[in-house]
C-alpha cells in the first residue's frame, strides 16, 4: 500500500456496526489494515483520539482522517472509492436509501436489544414480536427486489447487514425463526451472504451467539 494511501480500520469482530465498514472496503476491494479493538479490556489511545465524542468503533482511516460513525463510513468510502458505487445516483433514489438507512439504525438494533436483555418470558415475547414488526417494515421496502436498490447490492442492504448479524443469535435466545414469519427477508439475507465480499466480512454466527450471552450477562 503506498503511504498515500493508508486505509486502517478501527475494528471490532463481532460489531454489527464494524462489518457494515468491512463489506464496504471489500465490495469496494480496498486494501486496508484492520485494528482490533479491545472493547472490554481498555480502547486504543488512537481509538479514544480518533473518535473523542463516541469513543466507539468502527472509526476508518484514511491517510491518518479518521471518519466515524457506520452509515457515515459506508458513505465516505463510497465517494472516496466511487468505482463500483453503493448509494444511487438519482436524488430521489438516495434520499429513499437514506430513509431506510436510518429506519434500521433507529429501530433494528434496539428492538433486537429486548430480546437479550430482556429479564423474563414476557418481556422477551413483546421484543420478539417487535422486531418481527420491524422486519416486516423492511420486506415491504424490499418488495420483490433482489435487494433493497433493485438488482444490484448496494448502501441499504450494507446498512441492514450489520444488526442481521446478529439475528442468529437473536433466533436462539429467543426461540424461534425469523424463516417462519419474514420469508422475504430470509431469502435476501441468504442471497447477501452469497456475496464473496459479505463472506469474508461477516462473523461466525455461533461465536456471535456467545458473544451476545455474555454480553447479556454483563449488561442484563
Ligand atoms: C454505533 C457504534 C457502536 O455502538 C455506529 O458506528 O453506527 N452509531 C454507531 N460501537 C460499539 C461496538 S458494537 O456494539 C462500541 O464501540 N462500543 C464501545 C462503547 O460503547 O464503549
Amino acid at each position: 500500500m503506498s503511504k498515500g494511501n493508508s486505509v486502517v480500520l478501527l475494528d471490532f469482530w463481532g460489531s454489527p456496526f464494524c462489518l457494515r465498514a468491512r463489506i464496504a472496503l471489500e465490495e469496494k476491494s480496498v486494501t486496508y489494515e484492520g485494528r482490533e479493538e479491545n472493547l472490554l479490556g481498555g480502547k486504543s489511545d488512537l481509538l479514544l483520539k480518533s473518535n473523542p465524542i463516541h469513543k466507539k468503533v468502527p472509526v476508518l482511516l484514511h491517510n491518518d482522517q479518521p471518519v466515524a460513525e457506520s452509515a457515515n463510513i459506508v458513505a465516505y468510502i463510497d465517494e472516496a472509492w466511487p468505482s463500483n458505487p453503493l448509494l444511487p445516483t438519482n436524488p430521489y433514489e438516495r434520499a429513499q436509501a437514506r430513509f431506510w438507512a436510518d429506519y434500521i439504525d433507529k429501530e433494528v438494533f434496539e428492538t433486537g436489544k429486548g430480546i437479550w436483555l430482556s429479564k423474563g418470558e414476557e418481556g422477551r415475547e413483546v421484543a420478539k414480536k417487535n422486531l418481527i414488526e420491524v422486519v416486516k417494515n423492511l420486506e415491504g421496502a424490499l418488495g420483490d427486489k433482489s435487494f433493497f436498490g433493485g438488482d444490484a447490492f448496494g448502501y441499504v442492504d450494507i446498512i441492514a447487514l450489520g444488526p442481521a448479524s446478529w439475528f442468529y443469535a437473536y433466533e436462539k435466545i429467543g426461540g424461534f425463526k425469523l424463516e417462519a414469519y419474514c420469508p422475504k427477508f430470509s431469502s435476501w439475507f441468504k442471497r447477501c451472504l452469497q456475496r464473496p465480499s459479505v463472506a469474508k466480512a461477516f462473523p461466525d454466527p455461533e461465536k456471535v451467539h456467545q458473544l451476545v450471552l455474555k454480553l447479556s450477562e454483563i449488561m442484563g
